[in-house]
């Protein structure tokens, strides 16, 4: 006998009991074992899913992560709460002695893709569709939030544009939030470990390791944060001892994305001045992924030691269909390849849906993290910006495999592309975010 697949109902409580229970009061944990903290574009993407249960609840997340940013404008990747079965923990990451960080505030202190602003205008959207008092301590969040949102793009642009290309630099894998995607490869081949790092690798109690980067991967991750550390993580200093540097396309097609937001809302509350400068912003982004379409149409990252493109293809190749351009061809001849049979439609796939690498792709092993699974978060990010651009197909189209693949109800980190196998973390927050905001 088989069982009935559950109703969108189902999904949707389902969900929201996964939000409910990852709940610590002032932020959602990213998952419940193996990511015990707030991530920072986690919350972001967490605030949507909370303000369809509770506006006020979905403020409150956005504020714990502008309570944490650094004085430099950055918002860090992990606020740590209380507990403490996690690796690396505030103590291991140094931060400490980071005069940036506000002291009351135990943080990283690297960051992670701009996604908060373009996520508080769907929030802000969903308290204005309520209206009433949703709508107006919404309006009074946005009016606090405006300049640090804008300090943050502003640092990105700044701090993070050090040689001037308009591409956002990262200085870790984990800053770009896909970790372990072969984008990096040829430049984690550059960090070399001089001696072996102490580590207790938390995450492998909560996932199993064929699903997670290997100890190699964490031992250059690990590396990397004690460059960091070396200069109390000095913005000035860091592009100077970083052994590793990297010029994100997925992440310059975001703050396109969330400048164009930000630029709306100011517009709302009268002020033209940030208005103005996002709205350049945005379309400085824009020239600079466009300008990174190489001869197969696709995006390219960009090696800034050897001032060269990077040819990787995956998922963040297609980072202009998040943030649109001029050039109607390019955006339709990305549009087609992801929905070709090299990746959505490759005949091996369960769903179609955008996978973090091809099937095809030499370097693909999946059930590896961002090396081939199919992530609900960027199912729900393509969707969403898809239909901020009026393809209303490709939106329908990935809402509906996406919610098909959340029948199971565990609410992976990440899932199988060929078998449909939940992998990584289970009750994840922000997958169970896609859910409710599909159904809602
Ligand atoms: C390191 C929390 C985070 C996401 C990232 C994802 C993963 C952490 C890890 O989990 O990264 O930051 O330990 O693997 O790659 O995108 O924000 O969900």
């Amino acid at each position: 006998m088989t069982t009935a697949a559950p109703s969108p109902e189902q999904i949707d409580s389902a969900a929201r009991r996964v939000l409910e229970d990852n709940d610590l009061g002032t932020l959602v944990t990213a998952a419940p074992h193996l990511y015990p903290h707030q991530w920072s574009w986690d919350a972001a993407f967490i605030s949507v899913g909370l303000a369809h249960m509770s506006v006020p609840r979905a403020l409150r997340e956005l504020r714990t992560i502008l309570d944490a940013q650094w004085s430099t404008g950055m918002f860090p990747h992990i606020v740590f709460s209380d507990h403490v079965d996690y690796f690396p923990g505030f103590d291991t990451w140094g931060t400490a002695v980071a005069e940036a960080r506000p002291s009351g505030v135990k943080s990283s202190g690297i960051c992670q893709p701009p996604v908060h602003a373009y996520c508080l205008e769907k929030v802000v959207r969903i308290a204005h569709a309520g209206g009433g008092e949703d709508a107006s301590v919404a309006d009074a969040f946005v009016r606090e939030a405006l300049d640090p949102l804008h300090r943050w793009h502003s640092w990105l642009s700044t701090a993070r544009n050090p040689g001037g290309t308009g591409i956002v630099e990262i200085y870790h894998g984990w800053e770009s939030g896909m970790d372990n995607s072969p984008r990096f490869d040829a430049i984690y081949d550059r960090v070399e470990v001089p001696e072996r790092i102490e580590m207790d690798r938390t995450d492998l109690k909560h996932a199993d390791a064929s699903e997670r980067p290997s100890d190699t991967e964490y031992q250059r991750y690990l590396h990397l944060v004690r460059q960091m550390a070396s200069v109390a993580f000095d913005d000035d200093a860091l592009p100077s001892v970083m052994s590793f540097r990297f010029g994100d396309i997925f992440m310059t097609a975001l703050l396109a994305v969330s400048a164009e937001s930000l630029a709306r809302l100011a517009d709302q509350h009268g002020r033209a001045d940030i208005a103005s400068a996002e709205r350049e912003r945005a379309a400085a982004c824009r020239r600079t992924v466009e300008g990174s379409v190489g001869e197969d149409g696709l995006c390219r990252d960009y090696d800034p030691i050897e001032r060269t493109w990077l040819e990787v293809p995956s998922l963040a190749s297609f980072s202009l269909l998040l943030c649109g351009g001029e050039d109607q061809e390019l955006l339709a001849g990305q549009r087609s390849t992801l929905m070709g049979p090299a990746w959505m439609g490759h005949p091996e796939n369960l769903y179609r849906l955008p996978p973090s690498l091809s099937l095809d792709s030499p370097q693909v092993r999946p059930p590896e993290y961002w090396r081939g699974p199919v992530w609900p978060i960027m199912n729900w990010l393509f969707a969403s910006t898809a239909l901020d651009r009026g393809d209303l197909e490709f939106a329908a189209l990935v809402r509906s495999e996406g919610l098909t693949q959340l029948t199971d109800l565990k609410f992976g980190e990440y899932y199988e592309p060929r078998t449909g196998e939940p992998l990584g973390s289970h009750q994840q927050s922000w997958s169970a975010m896609a859910a409710i905001d599909w159904i809602t």
